[in-house]
């Protein structure tokens, strides 16, 4: 249910007004930048439920960067964040998934000047399938410093100002922390506005629910191997399993339940698959605030990696406090494949 303040509900909008109360100094640009990504997510959101109806199912035709192929909502959704973000002022640069490189706006060095970076549309594999897909995104300040766009861009996610996602799931809903708790929206398709539905939100500190594409798992480094059959064999942990294939859908499920995500070192790729910047940065700083915990090699915490390059990828253990502490018991050199 929606949640009411005096008998009214409470918009994402008028939530971040109420928390910019909290700073006599605050401009109001970051409310009118997190307006851009408000207003392309519901975008996005219109077409996702309008896919089967409309053009928007299969492949593009085209590989982004990282070698995979784009879809025609990854590249809707990637021109509808570009295009409402191109136009806010206080946007200094903007980092997409789907682009080779960061794009500078404006050379932009005001204190509120900010770098968003996104994830245009999570787990698009699942689009064609009526699955669960989200968009991710998170907020970092411009440095005020002149420096290379590179040099800018390249902050750990202990830097993080904001992130967050939005799940197009069975109603469409938005997640969001600016390390004042974390807090979820759910888009109101009647009013056209993303109303309060959780506050505070915290994740259980554990469960017995555990979520990794296990069909990869003779590619996954031993002591992964060793913590997995831990999990589900009923003298061990005695699991059960969720995986969707959606980050965002997984992540959310844990969320609110509680459990453990793992996308593990493996063969093909020992760096891991996801991306620090676009997926794992954000839902740490997410995880974190709600209590959680998220990792990668060698158990580092996620949000203390520094990036090397925009499109770095990582492992990433994330979830509910205990459970990711009982996997790094197992997992001590994560790397080693
Ligand atoms: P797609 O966007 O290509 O569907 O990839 C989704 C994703 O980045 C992430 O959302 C999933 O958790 C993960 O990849 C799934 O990867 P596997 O298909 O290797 O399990």
């Amino acid at each position: 249910m929606a949640i009411k303040r005096d008998g009214h509900f409470v918009t994402f909008g008028q939530h971040i007004q109420e928390q910019q109360q909290k700073y006599p100094n605050a401009s109001g640009q970051y409310s009118w930048l997190l307006s851009g990504i408000t207003l392309a997510t519901k975008m996005i959101a219109s077409y996702v439920r309008r896919a089967g109806l409309i053009d928007v199912w299969g492949e593009h035709g085209s590989t982004n960067v990282q070698g995979e192929d784009v879809k025609k909502l990854d590249i809707i959704a990637n021109d509808a964040l570009k295009r409402t973000l191109g136009y806010r002022g206080n946007v200094g640069i903007i980092a997409s998934e789907e682009d080779n490189e960061p794009r500078v706006i404006q050379d932009v060095t005001a204190e509120d000047s900010y770098i968003i970076m996104f994830d245009p549309l999570d787990g698009s594999s699942n689009i064609d399938v009526n699955v669960s897909v989200g968009t991710i995104f998170t907020i970092f300040r411009n440095p005020k410093e002149i420096q290379s766009t590179e040099k800018s861009v390249l902050q750990p996610g202990s830097q993080q100002v904001a992130a967050g996602y939005v799940l197009y799931g069975s109603s469409t809903v938005m997640v969001y922390t600016d390390g004042n708790g974390v807090h979820q929206f759910t888009l109101d398709p009647q009013f056209g506005a993303y109303l309060l539905t959780r506050e505070n939100m915290k994740m259980p500190d554990h469960s017995g629910t555990y979520s990794v594409n296990e069909a990869y798992l003779h590619r996954f480094p031993e002591p992964y191997q060793r913590y997995l059959h831990w999990s589900k064999h009923p003298e061990g942990g005695g699991y059960s399993s969720r995986y969707v294939g959606s980050l965002v859908a997984d992540f959310h499920r844990i969320l609110i339940k509680g459990g453990i995500f793992l996308y593990p070192p493996t063969t093909e790729q020992p760096g891991g698959k996801l991306r620090l910047m676009y997926e794992c940065n954000p839902l740490a700083f997410i995880a974190e605030q709600a209590g959680g915990k998220a990792v990668g090699a060698g158990g580092q915490r996620i949000m203390d990696i520094q990036p090397t390059d925009v499109h770095d990828r990582t492992p990433l253990v994330i979830g509910s406090s205990k459970n990711v502490e009982e996997a790094m018991r197992f997992i001590q050199e994560p790397v080693r494949v």
